[in-house]
């Protein structure tokens, strides 16, 4: 079996106004869909980063991707990182402390295989007619837990203005408990994060206080300012917060870098306080591992397919945690349902995987949605592997045809919140970091 074509389609999806340290989230978020056919008929899919720069990186490896069996995918790993070094594995040097996942340049060789690795996989799923995560070694779950992930907001659906505003305006703790309760309703979670650094850390405390009142102890709670705090802000918070992050939650990405994370750590365990700490910031590579767990800083990996390389790469992320004693959790940024369920696969395929993983998914619509019958169903927080061979799902080209339409009208081809922020809400915003 070789593979005869590769097939991107760049689009566009609507995503609310949702704020973070990073900035403010544009209308609308681009995404890259890859199929790929073969001389004997099947074809597999997979959904990346969208905009000029993936779409590029894409492009260069056509000519390694255009005839190659899809079985061999370590010789084309080797062949995308010996045509473009990226230096991705130095510690510290995928940092996403400026740059948000998917928009690093040295993320690029990584994002890129995993585009065509997931597509691949989805194809030899079909060929021997196995679940994708049965193919990668097999499930240890049938189906996988994620959290709800909480964003405060401004009003608005986003898109072109004609997309519902389910959430409204989500910019302080009652609304966030009016917020969560819609989410946990509709999908039935039992974890949730709080996408932080974007009020004053007393609001955001309280924030996390109330959602603890709603929703009582058997629920885990996790913060995520994205380095928005300084080294005595987030131990300030990890003692506030000491009773509301125990039990299964966790503190992610307090500040910047792993020496402060570090020394975050040391301090609150000087306090006995034993929260741990979670990163998809600081720790972007295998190089930064050994390192997070030698200076104590992060307890809990949050891996991702997209970035780290594929669905192997984060098996063997959980792997090396696991004998790291480290916890492994799974980061998100805005996706449809290829993407969720190419992470749903890989999640099932962890043995290590000791969180619900982290999902934007309810931030997007079924208006959006690019696969055929429509958006991937939810059950008491999970999602369930499908018993369709391969990923288990396949395009609505009607929908596809929209969402590239879409595209076509925009006129930004990247990722800029900080931009959108001034655009939007105060036009001398600057990303500062420390902010509190
Ligand atoms: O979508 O604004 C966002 C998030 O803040 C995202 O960009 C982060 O990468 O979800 C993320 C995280 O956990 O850090
Ligand atoms: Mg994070």
């Amino acid at each position: 079996m070789k593979i005869s074509a590769l097939k991107l389609h760049s689009i566009a999806i609507a995503d609310p106004p949702l704020r973070s340290s990073y900035g403010l989230h544009a209308p609308w978020a681009l995404r890259t869909v890859v199929e790929l056919e073969t001389d004997d008929g099947l074809t597999g899919i997979s959904e990346t980063y969208g905009g000029d720069g993936p779409r590029a990186a894409l492009e260069q490896v056509r000519e390694h991707v255009i005839g190659m069996d899809p079985f061999r995918l370590a010789g084309l790993y080797l062949q995308i990182n010996q045509d473009s070094r990226s230096g991705g594995d130095v510690p510290g040097g995928r940092s996403q402390t400026w740059l948000v996942p998917g928009e690093n340049p040295l993320d690029r060789n990584n994002r890129t295989f995993a585009a065509i690795e997931i597509a691949c996989l989805d194809i030899i799923g079909k060929a021997v007619r196995k679940p994708v995560c049965d193919v990668i070694g097999g499930r240890v779950r049938d189906a996988v837990p994620f959290s709800a992930y909480l964003f405060y907001k401004h009003a608005g659906g986003g898109g072109d203005g004609r997309y519902d505003d389910k959430y409204g305006e989500v910019l302080d703790p009652m609304s966030t408990v009016r917020e969560c309760r819609q989410m946990m309703d509709e999908y039935g979670f039992r974890e949730i994060k709080l996408k932080a650094g974007v009020l004053e850390p007393a609001a955001e405390i309280e924030t996390i206080r109330a959602l603890r009142d709603a929703f009582g102890p058997a629920v885990p709670l996790r913060i995520d300012p994205n380095c928005a705090w300084s080294v005595d802000t987030s131990v300030t918070i990890g003692e506030s917060l000491r009773d509301e992050l125990s039990g299964g939650g966790y503190l992610e990405d307090p500040c910047a870098a792993l020496e402060g994370m570090g020394e975050v750590r040391r301090r609150l365990l000087s306090k006995r306080i034993d929260t741990p700490l979670a990163s998809n910031v600081a720790v972007t590579s295998f190089g930064d591992v050994p390192r997070a767990r030698d200076l104590d800083a992060v307890q809990i990996v949050l891996s991702d397919p997209h970035y780290w390389g594929g669905l192997r790469q984060v098996q063997y992320l959980s792997h090396l945690c696991q004998v790291l004693g480290m916890g492994l959790s799974m980061h998100s940024n805005s996706h449809l349902g290829v993407s969720m369920m190419a992470m749903t696969h890989v999640a099932a395929a962890c043995p290590n995987l000791t969180y619900a993983c982290d999902t934007h998914y309810p931030w997007q619509t079924e208006q959006d949605e690019i696969i055929q019958g429509g958006r991937v169903r939810f059950q008491n927080g999970s999602v369930a592997i499908p018993s369709k061979p391969g990923l288990g799902v396949e395009l609505d080209y009607d929908q596809l045809a929209r969402g590239r339409e879409r595209y076509d009208k925009i006129p930004f081809r990247k990722r800029d919140d900080e931009a959108e922020m001034r655009k939007h809400v105060d036009p001398n915003w600057k990303r500062v970091l420390p902010r509190w």
